[in-house]
């Protein structure tokens, strides 16, 4: 049994967040510094505008070895590579480009996300990390293209470019900046346009950035009141998630399920309240049926 409390020790999360922080950044430097003039599309996954491009696979490449070389003993849970079980009750959770559209378009708003988890109830299934059991210890949040980078340690606070982050009071539904984001496939579109034709007259304005790591830091460092985004991969948001936490914000699912690909609601506690409420309402965790 790994103990979330032992291995969320001041010491070993400080440990945690410096390897986030250097294997991101290498990550980081390369997909920034070697992004080919020609770069082209190198795979899809569940849709045609769901892409690959080499430089996310070069950029996980990376982040797998480093990782190997300085945790080898901990297990690896990447959007590209799949998952690896390790032995020290640690897992990093990467994703080598989030905003791989806009990476693939030149459009600055993309980041290397890694975070460590402990997820004893994954380990005993023999399965992958889960947002819904995980406890995120440490993460960063790399967005060179755009010169920001945030990092999180569990009980350490939140910091970008380390400035301490806290959120402020949240202003109310109807004033505030909400980031969200939409999925790959048309049936989920569909029902994401149906949802957002009904909150837009209800917020201050609505902002799709195209990164759901950046959305959620973004609400952290004060540039959106809120973000939700149904559909969230482990690795779009674990690292990003705890920065949320460690800024004071919340991070939640709708009908009081944990945050996850079912729906993810972000910002200070009394804003995501009213925004999960009205969600819940839209029916916003529901997709057409084609
Ligand atoms: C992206 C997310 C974004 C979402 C996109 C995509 P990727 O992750 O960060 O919030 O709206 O559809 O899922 O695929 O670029 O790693």
């Amino acid at each position: 049994m790994t103990d979330p409390r032992t291995l969320a020790a001041p010491a070993l999360v400080d440990d945690l967040v410096a390897v986030a922080e250097e294997v991101a950044r290498r990550a980081g430097t390369l997909a920034h510094e070697g992004r080919p003039a020609d770069l082209g599309v190198a795979a899809t996954k569940t849709s045609a505008v769901d892409v690959v491009t080499a430089m996310d696979l070069a950029s996980e490449e990376l982040l797998r070895s480093r990782l190997a070389e300085l945790r080898p003993d901990d297990g690896v849970l990447g959007e590209e590579g799949g998952h690896r079980a390790g032995t020290s009750g640690v897992t990093w959770v990467v994703d080598p480009i989030d905003g791989t559209v806009n990476y693939l378009y030149g459009i600055p708003a993309w980041s290397v996300s890694v975070a460590a988890v402990v997820d004893d109830d994954a380990a005993a299934r023999g399965t992958a990390p889960s947002p819904d059991t995980w406890t995120v210890l440490a993460g960063c949040v790399h967005a060179p293209a755009e010169g920001r980078t945030y990092t999180a340690a569990r009980g350490r606070g939140a910091h970008a470019d380390g400035r301490p982050l806290r959120l402020a009071p949240p202003p109310p539904l109807e004033l505030s900046l909400v980031g969200t984001g939409f999925g790959y496939l048309a049936a989920r579109r569909r029902a994401q346009a149906r949802v957002l034709t009904e909150l837009l007259p209800r917020v201050r304005d609505i902002r799709r950035a195209g990164s759901a790591a950046l959305d959620l830091c973004g609400v952290a460092d004060g540039r959106l009141d809120l973000y939700y985004e149904r559909g969230l991969q482990p690795w779009d948001m674990a690292a990003a998630s705890l920065v949320v936490l460690e800024a004071g914000g919340a991070v939640r699912g709708l009908r009081g399920a944990a945050a996850g690909p079912a729906m993810t609601v972000a910002g200070a506690p009394g804003g995501v309240d009213a925004l999960v409420a009205l969600l819940e309402e839209l029916g916003a965790d529901v997709d057409d049926a084609t």
